[in-house]
């Protein structure tokens, strides 16, 4: 779906062309190739990127994690303190709420992801119930509120990056203060020394450069919370939250691209077509692939889940009919029935497009070497 009405709103454009600002955001932050999606552990370097304003340089000796407000007992915590803690490894498949963003007409000005902005590591911390457990919060209490160490201006306000969850989702026994990935320290860009994880929900919720925890009485109001990171159709509306991540699959394109288009060519001969598929709402009980733009649908193989929150793998044995041309696409289903749309479900802050990954593929009688 398209957006209904023709005019274009602030802060989208309906040009093709990508604008310097966009280009700008895109050498910054980066996707992960498509055809990492062969791992399933992202290596670091190829799991998708996103900051919003600079990268801190944080010195982990001074470093310290201020947990306060409606707390019984306030903390201040380093980073041995908090290494000291009972420590928990989780895979976490993690995905930008604007993945799919560039494709919308008109599109939010913004990172402009196709459809790459996903990976999956294995996230190394100490469980966030325990610490709140520790200090106790305080009766009045509705939600925490999270706080990183980076600043810039967004939408015309001057912030740290913050975001909150309801002490509900805050207790959840996954949440996790995070000090490694994939069994190293983490490195800058991914919020060296300390970042929240929070499973199954879009990225935006899993604060970086994480200082400070504080326990609030009253619902938080901040710019990530109440201006960004909502569902609305025009810039009058509330909207609802961003929240959980919406079901998607992607497949690794066969064969071999066109270094300017990406078009992929493949010679005759059956191919296994293979990918993954993920959900924060629930396992992913399907995935169908198709050779004809979405026209018909065959069941791809589904690798059973590997942790509560991390990607499956799926293939489909493909034997191309003809030489010609093919488009390719996949479609999952999660076991709350959620599935991805054909087209786009389109909103302001392009959020959440999960339509369907398409790869267009020409299969050769053989490839030119
Ligand atoms: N402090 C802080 N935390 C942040 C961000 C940020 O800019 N600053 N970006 C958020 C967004 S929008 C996403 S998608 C994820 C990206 O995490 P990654 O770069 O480690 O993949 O971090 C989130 N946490
Ligand atoms: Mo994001």
């Amino acid at each position: 779906m398209e957006r209904p009405t023709d005019t274009v709103p602030p802060g989208t454009t309906d040009s093709d062309q990508i604008s310097r600002e966009e280009l700008q955001l895109a050498t910054r932050n980066h996707g992960m190739p498509l055809e990492a999606l062969r791992y399933p552990v992202t290596p670091l370097g190829l799991h998708y990127l996103l900051v919003h304003y600079d990268i801190p340089a944080v010195d982990p000796v001074a470093w310290r994690l201020v947990v306060d407000g409606g707390v019984e007992r306030g903390l201040v915590l380093s980073l041995d303190d908090l290494r000291e803690r009972p420590g928990v490894t989780r895979r976490v498949t993690m995905e930008c709420a604007g993945n799919g963003r560039a494709r919308l007409s008109p599109r939010a000005v913004s990172q402009p992801w196709l459809v790459e902005a996903v990976g999956t590591a294995e996230w190394t911390g100490t469980p966030l119930r325990l610490l709140l457990d520790e200090v106790g919060l305080a009766d009045g209490v509705v939600e925490v509120v999270f706080t990183g160490l980076d600043r810039g201006v967004e939408g015309g306000v001057e912030q740290r990056y913050q975001r909150c969850l309801s002490v509900e989702e805050a207790r959840r026994e996954d949440v996790l203060l995070v000090y490694e990935v994939n069994g190293q320290p983490l490195p800058p860009q991914h919020g060296f020394p300390l970042r929240l994880l929070v499973p199954g929900w879009y990225g935006m919720a899993s604060v970086k450069w994480l200082v400070r925890i504080t326990a609030v009485e009253d619902p938080f109001d901040g710019y990530q919370q109440v201006r960004a990171y909502r569902y609305r159709q025009d810039p009058s509306d509330d909207g609802r939250p961003v929240t959980r991540i919406a079901p998607r699959s992607l497949l690794v394109p066969p064969g071999i691209p066109d270094f300017l288009t990406r078009r992929r060519f493949l010679s005759m001969g059956p191919c296994r077509l293979e990918g993954r598929a993920w959900s924060g709402w629930a396992p992913v009980v399907s995935v169908e692939a198709s050779v004809d733009g979405g026209r018909s649908w065959a069941r791809a193989e589904l690798d059973p889940p590997e942790a509560a929150y991390a990607w499956q793998g799926w293939s489909y044995l493909w034997d191309p009919p003809a030489a010609g041309e093919y488009e390719l696409c996949c479609r999952a289903t999660d076991a709350t029935g959620r599935v991805q749309p054909t087209a786009p479900q389109w909103n302001l802050g392009g959020y959440a497009d999960n339509d369907l990954h398409r790869v267009a593929v020409t299969v050769t009688p053989s490839v030119a070497r």
